[in-house]
């Protein structure tokens, strides 16, 4: 049989690399990076080669599942469709919307059907029940942008590529490859950073790949971030250093800022961080001296209790430093896919338009803290949850409190998931969905690409065929039967309302040059094989670079996309301020109300001595994504990865040795890991992977069941949240540590 190659963006990670698939009818030959690619350059880590082995995985569900009691039952689509509609319908009747749930996973955003055809689904439900993987991930970032910038999706990312000086705090991008920064071979541009005479510094606890790889590694006590940050702003305000440069015309509350960081003094820190006050300083006037600069943070900075703090300290260096929107500072992505922009000022950007029933969390975009959820569950009364649908999820695994989640989950009268695995979450559906695999559809990084240190597009068709429905039709007829049309309503409408949606979009916008045009005119214009790729073609077309259905001839669409297999580069990123910004000002306000409530509760914390606790924080693996490829024998081969990590002064103090049973405690849960003695890990701090915990029966992953390691999520805290974001605790867990077995103290 003749083998062709096709040419895809993979869709595992944020680092959108090329990917070069070459194929023998329907079986992957290899997988290697594409050379050619505009953006990755060839560069893959080893889970891009992993897709085909993903696409042939025995346990991947190719066919529908029913369950009842603990027997699973394949049936065909009309038939489980059939079951969701009386178990949805069911749970309405008896206890109206304000029953159901939605869980939204990860790898909604890696893929087309996830980031189009979730909204409508959650529209059907007609529920404020909305939980996601954001709640225990970038949601602070969301809030922090959302107050000072006026959209939550205008993020700045570090400008890598240009930087000279980069200040990376709780990232570990060489294992990660990177996060609300989209650069495929980040380790490459890393190294070019350092060879153009740019300076790294990472602040992590651990001394990650990244931090072995920087000229300075930091060690922070986990959670000490938001401080930390804080009080370099103080030392540029105390120095004068403050040099917002020309954006001071359009930036306001940086007096503000000055009067709020002032208590905030290197020394007054030190407990809370365990930096050195001489350090702060001298990082300070490197981050104020450098010809340009970038702050950037991630899950270690986001996933404490000071985490939108966090996030929005980062942007306030970068703004005081006149790095933030220039060139090598800390800049905005203008995607191809996105909306014409309203010029003037905008709505700006509220939480809290709704609460959660039992704790009163805030609404944050719509949503609510997935670490509620179980409580939501399990709390009887007016808008108790009983039904829950999850599309590509896992939070048994990967939210706070696993136990509770879990034990929570079996009392829903009903609950169906869409997913490629019965997982530990999904072993408590009575529907399992299961889409086509990644190579089984066409791929546009809806997300990423507003992410990404350079402007990029790329289309990917798909590689092989798909035998059963794609996502996209899976999630529009969930939401036709929750909106009560039945399972057999057409996808079609749905289908329709998305794409009609974007051209009314663009004919309404007086900034698109679609202004006032008929949009059943356009729609009849518009191409693609499948309804998900109509809608990239219209949101192309439509956006910043597109050929505006004909006005631009050489403007982008769906067809240029498919002319170029490696990818079209728009360029370098340019600035976007202050036109982008939609606050009600029009200006960037950096010194928000919330924000200084956030920051005067910090400062109760000034001065308290820190407990004696050992604080636990997590750590990812390059051959690991969250929880769900564990199932392939090439990725988990090797040594046990998922190991707690101990300095050795614990480790000599707590009479334990490498490769001992420990046992772990804290306030929720308690669990049995091995340990790995290592000065990776500073004194004081444990290390422990989350996304592992291969062990509840009913579960069907063969080869992760043999590898199964314990779920970190035993021990995160569903009772401490980030109070504006409504974001978990996932890092800075206090714990108490023993050797197990009972003979020691
Ligand atoms: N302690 C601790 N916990 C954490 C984190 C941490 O750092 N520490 N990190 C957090 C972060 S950042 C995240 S994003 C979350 C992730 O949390 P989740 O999104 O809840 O978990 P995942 O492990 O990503 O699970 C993804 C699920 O999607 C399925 N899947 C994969 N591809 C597809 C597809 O194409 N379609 C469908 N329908 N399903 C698919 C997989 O089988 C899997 O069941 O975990 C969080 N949990
Ligand atoms: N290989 C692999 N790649 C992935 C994933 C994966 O699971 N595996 N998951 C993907 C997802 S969903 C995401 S969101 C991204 C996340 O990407 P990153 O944000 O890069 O996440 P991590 O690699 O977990 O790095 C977080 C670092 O924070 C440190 N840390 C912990 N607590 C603190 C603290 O209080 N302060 C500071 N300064 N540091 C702290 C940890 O030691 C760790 O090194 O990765 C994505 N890419
Ligand atoms: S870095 Fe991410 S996008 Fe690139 S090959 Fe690995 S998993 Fe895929
Ligand atoms: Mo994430």
């Amino acid at each position: 049989m003749s083998e062709r190659t096709v040419c895809r963006t993979c869709p595992l990670c944020e680092a959108t690399c090329g990917l070069e698939i070459t194929v023998r009818g329907d079986e992957v030959v290899r997988i290697r990076g594409d050379a050619e690619d505009v953006f990755s350059r060839g560069y893959l880590c080893p889970k891009g080669t992993t897709l085909g082995e993903l696409h042939a995985d025995p346990d991947r569900l190719r066919r529908p599942l029913v369950r009842r009691g603990s027997d699973w039952r394949e049936v065909d689509w009309d038939e489980a469709f059939a079951a969701v509609e009386g178990g949805l319908n069911g749970v309405i009747e008896r206890h109206g919307r304000g029953a159901l749930a939605a869980y939204l996973g990860n790898p909604n955003v890696h893929n087309l059907a996830g980031s189009l055809y979730v909204r409508p689904l959650l529209a059907s439900l007609g529920t404020r029940g909305v939980f996601s993987a954001s709640t225990v991930d970038q949601m602070p970032k969301h809030v922090s942008c959302g107050l000072v910038f006026g959209n939550p999706n205008l993020i700045p990312v570090p400008d890598l590529d240009r930087t000279d000086y980069l200040l990376m705090l709780g990232a570990n991008p060489l294992d990660s490859n990177g996060s609300l920064c989209t650069a495929p071979d980040f380790p490459g541009r890393l190294r070019a950073l350092r060879r153009r005479g740019g300076k790294l510094v990472v602040v992590d606890p651990r001394r990650s790949r990244t931090a072995r790889v920087a000229d300075e590694h930091l060690p922070i006590r986990p959670g000490g971030d938001a401080a930390w940050l804080l009080a370099l702003a103080n030392v540029l305000v105390a120095e004068g250093r403050v040099a917002p440069g020309e954006a001071a015309a359009w930036i306001e509350g940086i007096e503000r800022v000055g009067v709020l960081v002032e208590p905030f003094t290197p020394e007054a820190v030190v407990s809370l961080t365990g930096i050195a006050a001489e350090t702060t300083r001298r990082i300070a006037r490197e981050l104020a001296d450098a010809p340009s600069a970038a702050v950037y943070g991630r899950i270690g900075t986001h996933t404490v209790e000071f985490g939108t703090l966090a996030a929005w300290a980062v942007d306030v260096l970068n703004a005081l430093t006149g790095n933030l929107d220039r060139p090598g500072g800390a800049m905005f992505p203008l995607a191809a896919h996105s909306r014409p922009r309203v010029p003037g000022p905008g709505r700006g950007f509220q939480t809290g338009r709704w609460h959660s029933r039992v704790r009163g969390f805030p609404e944050v975009r719509s949503e609510l803290p997935v670490a509620a959820l179980a409580e939501e569950i399990e709390t009887p009364g007016e808008g108790q949850i009983r039904a829950l649908v999850t599309v590509s999820g896992n939070p048994v695994l990967s939210t706070p409190n696993g136990a509770r989640l879990e034990a929570a989950l079996a009392g829903l009268e009903f609950m169906v998931s869409v997913d490629v695995y019965r997982n530990e979450t999904a072993r408590h559906a009575d529907v399992i969905l299961p889409p086509p695999s990644a190579l089984e559809r066409s791929h546009y990084d809806l997300a990423f690409y507003g992410l990404a240190v350079r402007n990029v597009a790329n289309w990917s068709p798909p590689v092989f065929e798909a035998s059963g429905p794609s996502e996209a039709e899976i999630l529009a007829r969930l939401a036709l039967v929750a909106a009560g049309q039945g399972a057999g309503a057409d996808a079609a409408a749905v289908d329709e309302m998305l794409l009609v949606g974007v051209l009314q979009g663009a004919v309404a916008s007086p900034a698109s040059p679609l202004h006032g045009r008929d949009p059943a005119e356009l729609r009849g214009l518009v191409e693609g094989d499948s309804p998900e790729d109509r809608v990239v073609d219209a949101m192309l077309r439509t956006g910043p670079y597109g050929d505006q259905f004909g006005a631009e001839p050489e403007g982008l669409s769906l067809a240029a996309l498919r002319r170029q297999p490696h990818g079209v580069d728009l360029g370098p990123l340019e600035p976007q301020l202050p036109g982008a910004l939609r606050t009600p000002s029009g200006r960037v306000e950096l010194a928000p109300e919330p924000i200084a409530r956030e920051v005067a509760r910090l400062r109760g914390r000034l001065g308290r001595e820190p407990g004696t606790e050992l604080l636990l924080v997590g750590r990812r693996h390059v051959r690991s994504n969250n929880s769900w490829m564990h199932n392939l024998p090439s990725l988990v081969s090797g040594k046990d990865r998922c190991t707690l990590q101990v300095h050795p002064d614990d480790a000599a103090r707590l009479g334990l040795t490498d490769g001992d049973a420990a046992r772990v405690a804290s306030r929720v849960g308690k669990l049995e890991a091995p340990v790995e003695v290592t000065e990776d890990v500073m004194p004081g701090v444990v290390s422990l992977p989350h996304g592992w915990g291969h062990t509840r029966p009913g579960s069907a992953l063969r080869v992760a069941a043999a590898h199964p390691g314990v779920n970190s999520n035993l021990l995160t805290d569903e009772s401490v949240l980030d109070p504006l974001s409504g974001n978990a605790t996932l890092n800075a867990i206090p714990i108490t540590l023993e050797r197990a077995g009972g003979d020691v103290g």
